[in-house]
């Protein structure tokens, strides 16, 4: 099996993004981390221009699994992401000085999608090994949930694919190596395909 774990490029004028630095850490380490072979991908932080190279990658690679990962800044750990919305929504401009607003990922399309990958069996695992971990009803509407509703729109539903979007806290948060075991354990579980377990993970508001 082959897996794809995106990462992206730094952006508002950061100078480093821990979900790049996750992604190609488990790509060094996925046969040790997961038994398989997983290909790293660093994605622009543009609307015109990430979803095409993930898209790229996986016309190339013809994955099983494929998880985007993304920087929630301020985040207090790392973010299980329910579903995708057909909305890009800006509040900063992206890398490119592109800041659309209130307009569809994709003309015509559902308003989300759900992830496909077992969130409630690694919520379990991850939080077991005492990383923080929640699950996520929303993945905003900047780079990060185009690119998952993307993924899920072109590639996502098909038959045997799983796939979905994990958001990392900063490295002073979640040390690197604790964000690279969690993501580890997701995909794992979706290699797998574990049942879920009922498991809340919900909010109040
Ligand atoms: N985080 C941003 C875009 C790139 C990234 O790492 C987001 O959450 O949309």
């Amino acid at each position: 099996m082959t897996v794809v774990v995106s990462g992206f490029e730094p952006f508002d004028g950061a100078l480093a993004n821990p979900s790049w630095e996750t992604a190609a850490r488990l790509a060094e380490r996925g046969e040790e981390l997961v038994g398989d072979r997983v290909v790293a991908v660093r994605l622009p932080v543009t609307f015109a221009g990430a979803w095409p190279m993930l898209d790229a990658a996986i016309r190339e690679h013809e994955p099983d699994v494929v998880v985007a990962l993304g920087l929630a800044g301020g985040a207090p750990g790392v973010r299980l992401e329910r579903v995708a919305v057909n909305v890009r929504d800006a509040r900063i401009p992206d890398n490119a000085g592109d800041r659309p607003v209130d307009v569809p990922v994709a003309e015509g399309g559902p308003v989300g999608y759900w992830s496909t990958l077992p969130l409630k069996a690694s919520l379990a695992e991850i939080r077991a090994a005492g990383v923080p971990v929640a699950v996520s009803s929303t993945a905003g509407t900047y780079v990060c949930n185009d690119v998952f509703y993307a993924l899920m729109h072109h590639w996502g539903l098909g038959p045997g694919r799983r796939a979905g979007f994990v958001h990392v806290p900063g490295s002073d948060v979640v040390p690197i190596d604790d964000q690279v075991s969690a993501v580890a354990a997701v995909v794992r579980h979706a290699l797998l395909g574990t049942p879920e377990p009922v498991l809340a993970g919900g909010t109040e508001s």
